[in-house]
């Protein structure tokens, strides 16, 4: 088989379990969300920063992607939650197999939240889906303000923008407002949030939109099967 069909096999095969998960998640009110940034913009980081401020009796749960090491897993894991590394051995994303693998013996019910860190790549992460509510795009002041225009599919997909590092603003000469219009461009009404994973600045405004996200998630009613 040609290359073309083949990924279109592997991308209709992803959508079904994809939308397996979905239902899944629907069913039990569980709100999943995937973050998706290039390397180092501060996935991790923010998850850390979020996990600080949720009480501990909160039923959240974490499964973290990358290609080799768990070192992400074990910097979440000091936050007493569930969290799942998912070493994807080469694997420049995290697939809607590899989710549902990972969910076999987490029971659903038992969760209000899901939080996936995808591997970091700005690229193939955009392309498979994991049965998401909303995926959320990590973007840094030290990368390139352009990044919108470079990469349009995963911020034309994206709910939310977190410009990360702000801290840094000072120092390089990202042009956030710049960044903030491109990624407008590519998806207009693009909700935006701006923070230091640092020195916290602006962690709030994410714990609303979170707080916010799974409001909606619990009102969220569960459609007969067959309905669109
Ligand atoms: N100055 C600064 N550094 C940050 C911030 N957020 C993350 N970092 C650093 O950036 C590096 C990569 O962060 P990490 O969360 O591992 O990124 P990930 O690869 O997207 O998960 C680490 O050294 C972090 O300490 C921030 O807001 N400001
Ligand atoms: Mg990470």
């Amino acid at each position: 088989m040609s290359r073309v069909p083949l990924e279109k096999k592997v991308l209709s095969e992803n959508d079904r379990i994809a939308g397996r998960l979905r239902e899944r998640f629907l069913e039990r009110q569980v709100l999943c969300l995937n973050l998706i940034s290039s390397p180092g913009a501060g996935k991790t980081s923010l998850l850390e920063r979020t996990l600080e401020r949720l009480s501990p009796n909160e039923r959240v749960a974490l499964l973290t992607g990358d290609i080799q090491t768990d070192n992400d897993a074990r910097r979440l894991a000091r936050f007493g939650f569930p969290v799942k590394q998912i070493t994807t051995g080469g694997a420049c994303h995290l697939d809607a197999r590899m989710i549902e693998r990972a969910l076999a013996d987490w029971p659903l019910e038992s969760l209000d939240m899901l939080l996936i860190e995808n591997v970091g790549n700005l690229v193939c992460p955009s392309s498979y889906d994991l049965g998401e509510a909303a995926k959320v795009v990590v973007l840094s002041v030290a990368e390139g303000e352009d990044k919108p225009l470079k990469y349009p599919a995963i911020f034309f997909k994206a709910e939310l923008l977190v410009l990360n590092k702000t801290d840094l603003l000072p120092y390089v000469s990202f042009d956030i407002g710049k960044a903030r219009a491109y990624a407008l461009q590519m998806h207009p009404g693009m909700e935006i949030v701006e923070l230091s994973c640092k020195t916290s600045a602006g962690v709030d405004d994410w714990m609303k939109w979170l707080a916010r996200r799974r409001e909606s998630a619990r009102a969220e009613k569960v459609r007969p099967s067959g309905q669109a």
